[in-house]
């Protein structure tokens, strides 16, 4: 997908491959995942399998390509923001098989497969979202290390978007939210947690493994957190406007469970508006990386564009 590449800063528009661009990063993050986790056949081979079967079903490997995009678009190198791509990407797939449980959104398909729970049973389904989330500390931990952010720095920003005040929070938000009329206040409250919270983690870890300063990191946070909102809203319109297999997930389940979205609130269109006026925003935080960041830039369009 060439893209032209003006708004953030660049002095010389050029075009940017964004298509290649994912395919070799997604590459370089399915390669790592799989040397980071264990092996199919280790023992218990059951969870392993489980574990991997989620992770390797075909997501689109946003968070890490934010992750990888963050630290280049800071002047460091893809192979020191790896772990922490592949950490972020573990967390959001165990929330995914969480998600999907019969005890939360109850769902049969999931990266246009069946949803670990239908194939490996609920307990096994449990424990590699459990497995899952471990996993992510482990491979953070494991990290050689950056000399303005510490360990502690890295974990923390981890421990803090996946944990009760924002990524669970917003899910806790979403469940008590079905079938009662919430306010766009409220809803923004979820999707800043359940959505935003961990792309802004990506870029963050991406900056922070570039030895970033604290001014690229707000823009950075400023970047994820604005994108996030927008993807979230995108994901909410895709759900009613895109069939099944075209989502690889059932679609028109927010409708059936009542859920509030901006589509429900406010209508497809000025939805649809709000979600540009966000991705302006995340392009307006770009404009300190003075054109280094077309990467990010891309990314953000082609999430506000996408159809699955
Ligand atoms: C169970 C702790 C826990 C949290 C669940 C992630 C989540 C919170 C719920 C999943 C459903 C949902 C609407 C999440 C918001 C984020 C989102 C749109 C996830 C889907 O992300 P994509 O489109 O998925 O990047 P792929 O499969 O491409 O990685």
């Amino acid at each position: 997908m060439p893209l032209t590449a003006t708004r953030a800063g660049a002095r010389h528009p050029h075009s940017f491959d964004l298509q290649t661009y994912l395919t070799d990063r997604t590459a370089l993050v399915n390669r790592a995942l799989d040397r980071f986790l264990p092996k199919a056949t280790a023992r218990p081979a059951t969870i392993h399998k489980a574990m991997r079967y989620s992770l390797f079903a075909g997501g689109k490997r946003m968070r890490p390509a934010l992750c990888l995009g963050a630290a280049e678009a800071c002047g460091g190198s893809v192979n020191d923001a790896l772990p922490l791509a592949c950490a972020v990407e573990c967390i959001h797939t165990y929330s995914l098989i969480h998600d999907d449980l019969p005890a939360m959104d109850n769902d049969d398909y999931r990266r246009g497969k069946l949803t670990n729970h239908k194939v490996f049973g609920e307990g096994i389904a449990i424990l590699a979202g459990d497995a899952l989330l471990t996993q992510a500390f482990e491979i953070a931990a494991r990290c050689k290390g950056w000399s303005r952010y510490s360990h502690q720095d890295v974990i923390l920003e981890i421990t803090r978007a996946a944990g009760s005040l924002q990524l669970i929070a917003g899910q806790v938000a979403d469940l008590e939210g079905e079938g009662r009329k919430i306010a766009a206040g409220q809803l923004k409250y979820i999707h800043e947690r359940k959505t935003s919270a961990l792309l802004y983690c990506s870029t963050r870890l991406g900056g922070m493994s570039a030895n970033c300063t604290a001014a690229q990191l707000k823009a950075l946070t400023d970047f994820g957190y604005n994108v996030g909102l927008a993807f979230q809203i995108i994901d909410d319109i895709l759900d009613i406007t895109q069939t099944s297999e075209q989502l690889g997930k059932t679609a028109g389940k927010d409708t059936k469970a009542q859920k509030a979205t901006y589509p429900a609130i406010v209508g497809l269109q000025k939805s649809k508006k709000i979600a540009h006026q966000l991705t302006n925003r995340a392009f307006g935080a770009l404009k300190i990386f003075r054109g280094k960041a077309v990467m990010l830039e891309a990314l953000a369009e082609f999430l506000l564009k996408r159809d699955r």
